[in-house]
């Protein structure tokens, strides 16, 4: 069997998540290639080594360049903050790697055009990319999108969804890089709704065309963390204080090709919704719904069925014939948020193992992009923004 040799860039929470979908893939998966763990990439020497031996790496370096450099890497992965995105994909496609890259691509628009045309010239040469919206690869999620596409609700009217968070709720939270511009490019709208975004246009097969968008940071202020790196004291003078630079909360009407009409809200401050993704369809001939809370679960409601017997099925996605569900348990055996991270990867190497080009692409994430920065343009303006079409040349 031939070797897929990975470099990760980044080892926090994405980092940890890739690796445990590095190390089981193969063992999950009947593929043409393997997975082999080569090398973890942390700008911490102590605690980059310790993440290799954590998290099965074969090697560690502290400079990305390295790993873009070295021989034995054939793709890179990716899992640093928004802010070095770019330049780390730029790179290594010039490389010749492969490379996967976590959500959102960039932090602008002009980052991801820049990254979505490399990537269509580098597809030329054989060289593959993703962008890791993982929330595609959830057995249901995956189900939802093959109902849609079987036309069991009928034209899609209405979409509605949501990605409802709370961990910043507490004013004394530090100013961590995700609440900084410069690092994260965005608040929730970017880190949670980028999701929401891809997620319904994957289901439903649509593009939104234009949106109507209001944000909003309720804690302007918070107290720097201990390694304020790059961080100055700021705002009312408080010793050790900072300005939060980005969106706490984002809300916005959409239109999307097609005709559907919808309501997307990503928010940090949700109190007591810890990871609250939820998404319902309603369409012409049923509706359908997911909530991650219940990730091995769909609600689907068919219109067409007697009168007698309609009503919200909730059906569990644990049979052999759902979505990647074969290669776990037998029925009835629920699996997890790590898992979606395992069918990324497992369909990342089947696509670069028979020179396919992988979904999400690099265009399609740069479409996100797009939507994005459309919800910020109209929220700035409080007028309705249409989103601009993707680049046909890319
Ligand atoms: C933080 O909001 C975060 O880790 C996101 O960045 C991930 O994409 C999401 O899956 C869980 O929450």
């Amino acid at each position: 069997m031939g070797q897929l040799r990975v470099g990760m860039v980044g080892h926090a929470f994405m980092g940890a998540a890739h690796s445990q979908a590095w190390r089981t893939v193969n063992h999950a998966f009947d593929l043409p290639l393997s997975a082999r763990m080569s090398v973890v990439c942390g700008r911490d020497e102590k605690r980059v080594a310790a993440a290799a031996a954590t998290l099965g790496w074969e090697s560690h370096a502290t400079d990305w360049r390295e790993v873009v450099a070295r021989d034995d890497v054939d793709l890179v992965d990716i899992c640093t903050p928004g802010d070095t995105h770019a330049e780390i994909a730029l790179a290594a496609l010039a490389a010749g790697k492969h490379v996967l890259c976590e959500k959102p691509l960039a932090n602008s628009v002009a980052e991801a055009r820049e990254m979505a045309a490399a990537a269509a010239a580098a597809q030329t040469r054989g060289v593959r990319t993703m962008c890791g919206f993982n929330y595609r690869r959830v057995p249901a999620v995956a189900l939802m999108r093959r109902l849609v596409a079987a036309g069991r609700i009928g034209a899609v009217r209405h979409i509605r969804a949501v990605y409802l968070q709370d961990w910043i709720v507490d004013p004394e939270f530090p100013l961590v890089w995700r609440l900084r511009r410069d690092v994260a490019g965005s608040g929730a709208l970017g880190d949670i709704g980028a999701h929401i975004v891809d997620l319904t246009q994957y289901v439903t097969g649509a593009r939104i065309t234009g949106v109507s968008a209001l944000t909003e940071t309720f804690v302007r202020e918070r107290p720097l963390p201990a390694d304020a790196a790059g961080l100055s004291a700021t705002g009312n003078g408080r010793a050790g204080s900072g300005e939060v630079t980005v969106d706490d909360a984002a809300l916005f009407l959409a239109r999307l090709d097609g005709g559907a009409i919808a309501t997307y809200e990503a928010t940090r401050f949700a109190t007591g919704r810890k990871n609250g993704l939820r998404v319902e369809l309603n369409g012409s001939l049923g509706s359908v719904a997911f909530d991650f809370e219940r990730m091995n679960e769909l609600e689907f409601y068919d219109a067409t069925a007697p009168s007698s017997e309609q009503g919200f099925t909730r059906i569990l996605v644990t049979e052999p014939d759902h979505p990647y569900m074969a290669a776990w348990w037998p029925a009835g055996h629920p699996i997890g948020y790590e898992h979606s991270f395992t069918h990324e990867v497992r369909d990342l190497i089947a696509a670069i193992a028979v020179g396919d080009d992988p979904a999400p692409s690099f265009a399609d994430a740069l479409q996100v992009q797009l939507v994005l920065d459309a919800v910020e343009r109209s929220a700035a303006t409080s007028a309705w923004v249409p989103v601009e079409a993707e680049l046909a040349s890319v």
